[in-house]
């Protein structure tokens, strides 16, 4: 999943020997410090700083959201905006949202070959828990999933996208259950479907009916991701409502397979 990491710190080899050499910015104090709270060590330090540097364009000392969505390598990722939030924590509008070089380097030392089991573990399910509040529940991941599912969506499919969302007042479905299992409504799903039915029997043009077959596939498309939902719930959850996964189902469910292994980035 973070395959981008290793191309990002892979340029370390081939510029560490020269960097080594250059004045390094930092305390003695700051530098123990960062030695503390990361797996790295000082040659390593003194290659993520640099790259922290190149990365804070304004030269502020922080990394803001902008700047770090223009990483080259986190450019393209469907995931740069969780990563981003794993990498700067926030907790009820105490901090801004950025990221100061000290979580700069815990958060690659997280995904490092080098960093703790635990810390990678616990940087996976903040990765889905979008609201931070130390619960994953249907919402979060829903979101986790369709984000991962739309890796290559086009601006096609984006504009679809809105116009099936749009659709919500063209067909008055209900919304007031709000229930996770509402969407796409079979309303919804009826509509297209009727829809599709009439345009044929009045012999309407490919085109036209197409724009209603893309809509369908789109919104089956969207249940099915919901049904995913419901199943992991039904698996996972110690809740007995399965309204939530906590950290302790989550570490449950994961252990069997190698989602921690692909949290890992080499720096050999
Ligand atoms: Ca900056
Ligand atoms: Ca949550």
């Amino acid at each position: 999943m973070l395959k981008w990491l290793n191309t990002f710190l892979g340029r370390q080899n081939e510029e560490q020997s020269s960097l080594i050499n250059d004045a390094f910015d930092l305390s003695e104090e700051q530098v123990e410090e960062l030695l503390m709270v990361s797996c790295f060590d000082v040659k390593q330090l003194k290659v993520l700083r640099q790259r922290f540097k190149e990365v804070d364009v304004d030269g502020d000392n922080f990394i803001s959201k902008e700047e770090f969505e223009q990483i080259k390598e986190f450019k393209y990722n469907p995931l740069v905006d969780r990563i981003f939030a794993c990498f700067n924590p926030l907790t009820e509008n105490m901090k801004k949202p950025v990221v100061s070089f000290k979580e700069f380097v815990k958060g690659l030392s997280v995904l490092s070959e080098d960093g703790p089991k635990s810390e990678k573990l616990r940087f996976a399910f903040m990765m889905q828990d979008y609201d931070n509040d130390k619960k994953i529940d249907h919402h979060d991941l829903l979101k986790y999933l369709q984000c991962i599912t739309n890796v290559n969506i086009s601006d096609e499919e984006q504009k679809l996208r809105v116009r099936c969302q749009d659709e919500e007042h063209e067909v008055g479905a209900d919304t007031e259950g709000k229930g996770i299992d509402l969407w796409p409504s079979p309303k919804r799903l009826e509509y297209n479907e009727n829809k599709i039915a009439a345009l044929k029997a009045a012999k309407a043009t490919h085109h036209e009916i197409k724009v209603y077959v893309d809509r369908l596939k789109y919104l089956q498309g969207e249940a099915n991701l919901h049904k995913i939902v419901k199943r992991t719930f039904e698996d996972v959850a110690s809740d007995v409502n399965k309204e939530y996964i906590t950290y302790e189902d989550f570490l449950k469910a994961v252990a069997q397979t190698d989602f921690v292994g692909k949290l890992c980035i080499n720096l050999k």
